[in-house]
C-alpha cells in the first residue's frame, strides 16, 4: 500500500486547528507520519496532539506575521528540520459583499492570510527541501481559484494567486526533486462559513443548505493520495467537488 510511503515522513500543516487542515493531521499521523501542526489556536493543536498516535511538535502562529514564522521554522530542534511534506492550508475567507460595499479590513485578512502567508512558510521550509533533495509542497486552492462567483472578488483573487503561486513553485522546482500539488475543494463544511460570515451561525449553514457537501476528511483523503505517489509521479492539480456540484454556480439543493 502506497500510505506505507508516508512512514516517519515528517508533515507541516498549516492551519492544523479545524476542518481540513486537521482532517490531514488525523490522516497523515493514521499513516504513521510525523507532525509539526501549525494554527493561532494552541490550545486545539494541544488536543489535536493528544489525540493522534505519532509523535508531533507545536508551532503556535500566526502566518501573516513574517518573523514569528521565520523565527518558528527557524528554529525547530534538530530531529524536525527535515521536513518532507508541507501542506499549505491556513485560510480563509472574510464577508460576500460586492467589491465597491467590501471591508477594506476583510480584503487586509484574507490577502495577508491566503497569499502572504502561504509564501511567507514555503520561503521558510522549500529551500530545506532543495538543499536535502527531497520534498512535497501541497497547497490547498479551491474552486475559487479556477471561477469567480458574486461577491466573491477577493477571495476568489486569493485563491487565483495560489494557483499562480502553485505553477510557479512547480516551473521554479523542476529542476529539484521537490513536488508541487493543489488540492482545489468545491464546498466542504467545515468553519469556513462560520469565519466568512464573522460568527453568524445561521447564514452559515445555509451555504450547506440542501446538499451533502464535503468533509475535511474527503479533501484529506485527495490530500494523502498525491502525497503518497511514487517519487517520480507529481499530481500537479485535484479538482474535487461533492456530488451536488458541479462548478461555483452550479449547485443542486434539495427541494430546488
Ligand atoms: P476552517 O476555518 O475550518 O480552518 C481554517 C484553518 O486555518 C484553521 O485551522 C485556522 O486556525 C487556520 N488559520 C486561519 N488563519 C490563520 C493564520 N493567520 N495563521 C495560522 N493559521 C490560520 O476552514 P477550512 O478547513 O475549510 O479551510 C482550510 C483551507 O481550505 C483554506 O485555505 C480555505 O480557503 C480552503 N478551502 C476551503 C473550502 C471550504 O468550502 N471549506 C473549499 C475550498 C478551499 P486558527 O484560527 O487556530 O489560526
Ligand atoms: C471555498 C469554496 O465556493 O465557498 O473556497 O469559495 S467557495
Amino acid at each position: 500500500m502506497l500510505e506505507e510511503n508516508l512512514k516517519n515522513k515528517i508533515v507541516l500543516v498549516t492551519g492544523a486547528s479545524a476542518g481540513i487542515g486537521e482532517a490531514c493531521a488525523r490522516r497523515f499521523g493514521a499513516a504513521g507520519a510525523r507532525l509539526i501542526l501549525v494554527a493561532r489556536r494552541e490550545e486545539r493543536l494541544s488536543k489535536l496532539a493528544s489525540e493522534l498516535p505519532v509523535e508531533s511538535y507545536l508551532l503556535p502562529l500566526d502566518v501573516r506575521d513574517r518573523a514569528a514564522v521565520e523565527a518558528g521554522l527557524g528554529s525547530l530542534p534538530e530531529n524536525w528540520q527535515a521536513i518532507d511534506i508541507l501542506v499549505n492550508n491556513a485560510g480563509l475567507s472574510r464577508g460576500l459583499d460586492r467589491t465597491h460595499e467590501g471591508d477594506p479590513t476583510d480584503w487586509d485578512e484574507m490577502v495577508d492570510t491566503n497569499i502572504k502567508g502561504l509564501l511567507y512558510v514555503s520561503r521558510a521550509i522549500i529551500p530545506g527541501m532543495v538543499a536535502r533533495g527531497g520534498g512535497h509542497v501541497i497547497n490547498i486552492g479551491s474552486i475559487a481559484g479556477r471561477e469567480v462567483y458574486p461577491a466573491g472578488n477577493v477571495y476568489c483573487a486569493t485563491k487565483h494567486a495560489v494557483g499562480a503561486i502553485t505553477k510557479g513553485m512547480r516551473i521554479d522546482l523542476v529542476d529539484s526533486a521537490v513536488k508541487v500539488t493543489t488540492v482545489d475543494p468545491g464546498l466542504v463544511e467545515t468553519e469556513f462559513s462560520l469565519v466568512r460570515f464573522h460568527g453568524d451561525a445561521e447564514r452559515a449553514r445555509q451555504a450547506y443548505k440542501g446538499i451533502r457537501p464535503l468533509t475535511g476528511d474527503d479533501v484529506a483523503d485527495a490530500v494523502i493520495w498525491a502525497a503518497s505517489r511514487p517519487q517520480h509521479v507529481q499530481i500537479a492539480e485535484v479538482l474535487l467537488f461533492s456530488s451536488d456540484q458541479a462548478s461555483s454556480m452550479h449547485i443542486h439543493r434539495d427541494g430546488e
